[in-house]
């Protein structure tokens, strides 16, 4: 049987210069796996937990040496000898060794980790290609990439409090393609911004970050950029935002606030649940939008319920901190209508097999997936074959800039060229939107 010798976790750093996890996961026939696992910043209030060692001697607490012991001794003592090719069996066994409900023992980080190179070891034994060891001998889709050309929230330090606006290139005939219009996008964008005299340094996630005063004047622009760069918005490249609404909520009070505006001493407005959707709608009306992600707050389930139902037929709107990848939250979610499609996030949930899961349970009812980097990545690309293996169709991580984020769209070059011609790229824009609520 070919099983796992030992098991090792390493501390490393992520995109931000903060430490992280990688594991190495080597097998009794020599074979090894590993995986690096990322970091968010505006994390879900019931995301698995990323275990850090809070030391503030070392990386002002956010080591995660511990975490490495815990891969190096439980664990590894735990998985020693366990069959390879028992991914569920190895995600239950890290489930059970935790014993908790959001895996804050042991770390999700380093339970994620160790998930990840399992899945790598086992593909590598069979000398699959990632994608095809989790996706099986199936048709290859390849996914609509969304990229995050300027980003504000807690991913930058300007007034804008949408965490992120993408340009999605649906209309492209490959992937290669729709790359390339994502790229001349975003150098169009860059171009225009210079000449507007405004910053063109980037955020986290490799998106320009100038110092815009509203919504409108980051849209336009993407409009701008789009059509100058010679491709019809709407048609060609659509809109999707992610208002990462969560950290504008106000729970007291239930209302969003224009917090960057207010924290800058600037004149802000505070908007109730029904104003934030027609705000929302207001948006979609006058610019090509055709993806919002969290518009409401997690804390807002009635209020996810309304926007789905005033949007929710012409557009795709994404539970990201709502569900937190978590299948018991996505549950919740189909029954009361919330959404019409879900962000997958592994280290939301902290294993493979329920990230799997989640996926599946989603495509069963009609949702579209989206899955996504964090704002804090490594090199590590796995999220690319993740997205190609499991058809799921949507993919966004970051702007074409920065090595962490092209890593993965290169990843996903790799994958088309080698399939020859045998995959296909998805226009999410022509599949069908979930059934609304009647
Ligand atoms: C998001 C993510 C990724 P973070 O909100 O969708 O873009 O950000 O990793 O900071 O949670
Ligand atoms: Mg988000």
């Amino acid at each position: 049987m070919t099983a796992i010798e030992s098991i090792k976790g390493l501390e490393i750093l992520d995109s931000r210069g903060h430490p992280t996890i990688a594991v190495r996961v080597r097998l009794n026939n020599g074979v090894v796996g590993t995986a690096a696992i990322p970091s968010g910043a505006s994390t879900g209030a019931y995301e698995a937990i990323e275990r850090r060692d809070g030391n503030k001697k070392r990386y002002g607490g956010k080591g995660v040496l511990d975490v490495v012991t815990s891969v190096n001794t439980e664990i590894n003592e735990c998985l020693k000898g366990f069959s390879i090719f028992d991914q569920t069996g190895i995600d239950h066994r890290l489930i059970a060794l935790d014993g908790t409900e959001n895996k804050s023992r042991l770390g999700a980080n380093g339970i994620l980790g160790v998930s990840l190179a399992c899945a790598r070891a086992a593909a590598n034994t069979l000398g699959l290609e990632l994608y095809r060891y989790l996706g099986g001998a199936g048709q290859v889709i390849m996914p609509c990439p969304m990229f995050n050309v300027l980003n504000g929230g807690v991913h930058a330090d300007n007034s804008i409090d949408f965490q992120e606006f993408m340009i999605r290139p649906h209309g492209a005939p490959s992937f290669a393609e729709a790359l390339r219009w994502g790229v001349e996008t975003y150098h169009s964008l860059r171009a225009i911004l210079k000449k507007k005299g405004l910053t063109i340094s980037v955020g986290d996630e490799g998106g320009f970050a100038p110092n815009l005063r509203s919504d409108d004047e980051a849209l336009d622009l993407l409009v701008d950029a789009i059509t100058q760069a010679g491709y019809k918005p709407g048609a060609e490249i659509s809109i999707g935002i992610d208002c990462a609404a969560s950290e504008l909520y106000d729970e007291k009070e239930k209302r969003y606030i224009e917090k960057k505006r207010r924290e800058r001493k600037e004149e802000f407005k505070s908007r109730t649940t029904d104003e934030q959707i027609a705000y929302l709608q207001h948006l979609v009306s006058r610019y090509p939008i055709d993806s919002i992600e969290d518009g409401l707050s997690e804390k807002d389930w009635d209020g996810w319920q309304k926007l789905t139902k005033a949007l929710g037929t012409s557009i795709q709107i994404v539970g990201d901190d709502l569900f937190v990848t978590n299948p018991k939250f996505l549950e919740r979610g189909i029954s009361e209508k919330s959404a019409n499609a879900i962000l997958i996030k592994l280290n939301q949930i902290g294993t493979l097999t329920e990230t799997i899961q989640t996926i599946q349970r989603a495509r069963r009812v009609g949702w579209r997936t989206v899955v996504s980097h964090r704002s804090g990545e490594t090199e590590d690309t796995f999220i690319a074959d993740l997205s190609v293996g499991l058809g799921c169709g949507q993919i966004k991580t970051g702007a074409p800039c920065r090595s962490e984020r092209t890593a993965k769209y290169n990843r996903l070059l790799a994958i088309e060229d080698m399939e020859e011609g045998n995959s296909v790229f998805l226009d999410t824009n022509r599949e069908q939107l979930a059934a609304p609520r009647k």
